[in-house]
């Protein structure tokens, strides 16, 4: 197993010569390093089965499953599909997911610790990622502002993003509205949470997820603070061109790994009508967030 900087990304390790069958408990122990200090890892030349690529998530931690049916594998329940191949004339996983600034299972009591992505069809184009590194954006902020948040808490919540599921069609959208209200309530987070095993401080508000902010009496603070962090972390830049965003890419056999506490992401998905298959398995560590500090 060869690890090295990532050529032409501006964060994370790629590997080469990994093998997961022959692999040691440094290795992992290696790779669970990297993950978190380096928070990209770029598995090479990988031909893992679903339940081997569930395997791999076990080793770095416990393996979940979406609380969403409708993503799931047809056989793997641990494996979230993104998909726009249907199989049989039905839909496997779902289209176009993650398109939005966030953090997976950020609007849950339980965040992941660690997303891995293993692409399985790609478009020949515009196939990618897009990430933000929280921590780097939280130094980067001028120190004014770092004052101003941090000790103030954010509300999250997916229900900007939920999908409509095929059995949803002619439901009443208020009903579904509540049902999402009741299944996934609103968490309150704390602005700048500290990573639970690097200890950095990370600024913990997404465009996608977050709606609100407020002090540490529960008094709310204006919208402007929160457009303020978006902005300056470079989340509301829809030319990708600011300096905290970096895109990774991916080729066939690649298995990317991250850290889904620092880094925030955003999928690109192609403009063409090509065919894209991600495979997607999130795992919860031995190092969970502290609780969220209230639930609505
Ligand atoms: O359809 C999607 O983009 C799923 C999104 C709302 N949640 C992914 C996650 O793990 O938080
Ligand atoms: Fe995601």
């Amino acid at each position: 197993m060869l690890v090295t900087p990532q050529p032409n990304v501006r964060r994370g390790v790629q590997v080469h010569g990994f093998d997961p069958k022959t692999a040691s408990d440094a290795d992992y122990a290696t790779l669970r390093n990297h993950v978190y200090r380096d928070k990209i890892v770029l598995l090479k030349e990988q031909a893992l089965s679903p339940p081997d690529f569930i395997a791999l998530g076990r080793e770095f931690g416990t393996p979940s499953v979406y609380y969403e049916p409708m993503y799931h594998h047809p056989e793997h329940d641990e494996i979230f599909v993104s998909s726009n191949v249907p199989a049989e004339g039905k839909p496997v996983g779902v289209p176009k997911t993650g398109k939005f600034w966030h953090s997976d299972y950020q609007f849950m009591p339980d965040p992941y610790a660690i997303t891995l992505i293993f692409p399985q069809v790609l478009p020949s184009q515009n196939r990618g990622t897009y990430f933000i590194d929280m921590a780097q954006a939280y130094n980067s902020l001028d120190s004014d502002l770092k004052a101003a948040v941090y000790s103030t808490y954010s509300w999250n919540s997916s229900r900007r993003y939920v999908k409509i599921r095929p059995t949803d069609v002619y439901r009443p959208l208020g009903e579904i509205m509540e049902e999402v209200e009741e299944k996934t309530p609103a968490q309150l987070w704390p602005t700048v949470l500290s990573h639970p095993v690097t200890g950095e401080p990370i600024l913990y508000v997404t465009e996608a997820f977050t709606y609100a902010m407020e002090g540490r009496g529960g008094d709310s603070l204006p919208k402007e603070l929160l457009a303020e962090l978006l902005e300056a972390s470079g989340q509301l830049d829809l030319t990708f061109t600011h300096p905290n965003i970096f895109l990774q890419s991916y080729e066939p056999g690649d298995i990317l790994l991250w850290d889904n506490r620092t880094l925030i992401h955003r999928a690109l998905h192609t403009s063409t009508p090509e065919a894209t298959v991600s495979f997607r398995v999130t795992v919860h560590d031995a190092h969970p967030l502290s609780a969220p500090t209230k639930a609505a």
